[in-house]
């Protein structure tokens, strides 16, 4: 089964070695800075969470595109523009991007949810690729998928402590161990979690999504907002040449 094809039917799959170490190496340099901002973020709050973001356990960094040219460049990166060309089509934003970085006391999951049960977006099916800054392992968090549950559309997620949770132990899910430099691939309808990080060393990801030029965002169940803010909802294919 070939890669799109595998998207289709299972929500998604691994795509290995797309990106080199020195390119992974200037990612995770752009990034440092504004994780070491998280942190510091995160220790001025009395119980050091923010949302979903612990201190010293889990940091979630959004945006990051609006602050390091490096990775505005990466989100254009041509493996990208291939990707959403051949999975999303001609007409192509970057829809969000973040940095995840799962740390040596996280021993929680991040719970099983979609991710387009945090936001709602029309249309509800849009990309994410999950690139690994770091080999990501069952031991140190690797994500997991439940092939085939993006047919269901966008189920209901219930808040837990940890973040939204629409699944609890479903059978059937598969780990994708990737290695550093290798991106899982799949659909904003794909329920996902991450399991705790049970190493020494910081596991770190860099998640990019794409949507499809037109998409609306319902934030908060509020009306409808087109995804186009010009500083991180960029084109990244348009008429499906490169921007
Ligand atoms: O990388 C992680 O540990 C979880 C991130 C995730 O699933 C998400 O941001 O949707």
């Amino acid at each position: 089964m070939d890669q799109a094809e595998r998207y289709r039917h299972d929500g998604g799959f691994v795509l290995e070695h797309a990106f080199g170490a020195a390119e992974i190496a200037a990612v995770t340099a752009a990034i440092e800075p504004l994780e070491q901002e998280t942190e510091a973020f995160l220790a001025t709050r009395p119980d050091g969470r923010y949302g979903i973001a612990r201190a010293g356990e889990i940091t979630f960094r959004p945006h990051l595109v609006t602050r390091s040219a490096v990775l505005r460049e990466f989100a254009r990166h041509p493996v990208f523009c291939d990707l959403v060309h051949d999975l999303i089509g001609n007409d192509v934003r970057l829809y969000w991007d973040q940095s995840v970085y799962k740390k040596p006391a996280a021993d929680e999951e991040f719970p099983w949810h979609q991710d387009n049960g945090y936001t709602y977006i029309e249309p509800q099916q849009y990309l994410t690729c999950w690139v690994a800054l770091t080999d990501a392992t069952v031991d140190n968090g690797c994500p997991w998928i439940l092939p085939g549950a993006h047919r269901m559309g966008t189920l209901a997620h219930r808040s837990t402590p940890l973040g939204f949770e629409c699944l609890s132990n479903p059978d059937g899910a598969i780990a994708l161990e990737l290695d550093a430099g290798s991106i899982a691939v799949f659909s904003s309808l794909t329920p996902h979690r991450t399991g705790p990080n049970r190493t020494r060393a910081i596991r770190k990801a860099y998640i990019l999504q794409y949507a499809p030029d037109g998409a609306v965002s319902y934030v908060g169940g509020g009306d409808a907002v087109t995804c186009d803010a010009a500083d991180r909802q960029f084109w990244i294919l348009r008429g499906g040449l490169r921007e």
